[in-house]
């Protein structure tokens, strides 16, 4: 297949890109590198090492043979570029991972929630309507999030995208109807992955678009098969406050002696999933195409779920570090259960790689490689949900 991976040079794109050039596909990268331009606004860097994409693509050549296209192209800002470029490609697949994708950096500012929502939402409408206009059928895959469904204390599983309801129709009847599982996003970036679920809705009703929404969890690791083959291939590893993800930055925190800074009780429930296996959910959710007129396929991408206060006992354990309860900066539920399907990816033959299967000390080695470059300063996460949030843990607002 010809793929476009729209954000190929970010923390899952990256990986992505590999693993599907790896399995023989043609595949353009097509980025505006706004993730390494965040970087720079926020002064800190990707604890691995990272070339520029440029130089990961001829590396990747050098040592499989495989060429990787790269396009300099920003989704969200040049429409007329992307759509004469869908139009001379024609790719038969289009991946869409080109969105900011961090909750704390989407609750920085006035100005960070105005560009997530701006990127986000036009990046997603953008390639939609450029994707009617050219009359391409690609089937489009987009990186979604478990947070649109929101944490509530229902108790129930939370179904693969779709909720089942019973409502009384005006004769007294009891009659079923499926709709989208109600949202209720947690920060300004989980908001836009919400209003992306109804562009899909309704670009799939309108004019039978083909898509496939990818609810995942929050992605721990980093090395994936491909990324390992060169030191010049390493995946980007963020640990700092506003991108590290828990379990990663918890990791990080162990392998520099840093106190692993758990939010509130640390009772929140998340789900979660090895970057190995989200890029093999990719393939299996490529190969799993939708027909014309179908409604969006949704797929829960996690693999199990955790509280992040024993998530902090695991890696103590391990690595004997001391963890800190710090006033959470975000406004969460202090406790929550969840439970959540996942049945599609399984019955596609996903065969998930869990926490127990000894990964967790290789991210120590990792972190522990390339400890010199991390910035301590950067670990705290100080972007706070709201103003009396941000006076109560006394951080300016
Ligand atoms: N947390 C801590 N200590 C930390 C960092 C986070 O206790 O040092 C807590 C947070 O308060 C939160 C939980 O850990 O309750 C998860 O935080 P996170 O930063 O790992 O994850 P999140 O902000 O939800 O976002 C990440 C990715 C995002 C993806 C999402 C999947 O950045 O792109 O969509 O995970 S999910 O959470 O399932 O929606």
């Amino acid at each position: 297949m010809k793929i476009a991976i729209l954000g190929g040079d970010g923390f899952v794109g990256w990986p992505s890109t590999l693993h599907l050039s790896d399995l023989g596909h043609q595949v353009h990268i097509i980025d505006n590198l706004s993730r390494r331009w965040i970087d720079t606004e926020l002064g800190v860097q990707s604890l691995t090492p990272m070339d520029s994409i440029q130089e990961r693509c001829r590396i990747w050549r050098e040592v499989t043979g495989r060429r990787i296209h790269f396009h300099l192209l920003d989704v969200a800002k040049e429409y007329e570029r992307l759509k004469g470029w869908l139009a001379q490609e024609r790719p038969d697949a289009i991946i869409h991972f080109a969105e900011q994708r961090a909750a704390p950096y989407s609750m920085k500012s006035d100005r960070h929630k105005v560009y997530t929502v701006n990127n986000n939402t036009n990046a997603t409408h953008n390639l939609l309507a450029a994707m009617v206009e050219t009359g391409i059928d690609a089937h489009l895959v987009h990186l979604g999030t478990m947070g649109v469904y929101g944490y509530s204390s229902v108790g129930a599983a939370i179904p693969e995208g779709y909720l089942d309801v019973e409502v009384e129709n005006l004769k007294g009847e009891k009659v079923h109807q499926e709709i989208l599982y109600p949202t209720r996003p947690g920060s300004v970036y989980h908001m836009t992955k919400s209003l992306d679920q109804i562009l899909f809705q309704f670009y799939a009703q309108n004019d039978g678009l083909r898509i496939t929404d990818l609810h995942q969890g929050i992605v721990w690791g980093t090395h994936t098969a491909q990324t390992r083959m060169h030191e010049q291939l390493i995946n980007r590893f963020d640990y700092d406050g506003d991108y590290g993800t828990v379990l990663n930055r918890f990791l990080i925190q162990a392998a520099i002696d840093y106190p692993l800074t758990v939010h509130g009780t640390g009772g929140q429930t998340r789900a979660f999933i090895h970057i190995q296996d989200s890029v093999r959910c990719i393939e299996l959710a490529l190969g799993d195409a939708p027909k014309a007129g179908e409604k969006v396929r949704i797929f829960n991408q996690m693999t199990e779920t955790h509280r992040i206060r024993d998530l902090a006992g695991i890696v103590c354990d391990l690595v004997g570090a001391k963890t800190v309860m710090l006033p959470n900066p975000r406004k969460e539920a202090e406790e929550n259960d969840l439970v959540v399907k996942n049945d599609q990816f399984l019955k596609l033959g996903l065969q998930p790689t869990t926490l127990a299967d000894g990964l967790l000390s290789e991210m120590v080695d990792v972190a522990r490689k390339y400890a010199h470059r991390i910035d301590r300063s950067r670990v705290p996460a100080v972007s706070a949900w709201t103003k009396d949030i941000a006076r109560a843990i006394n951080h300016d607002p």
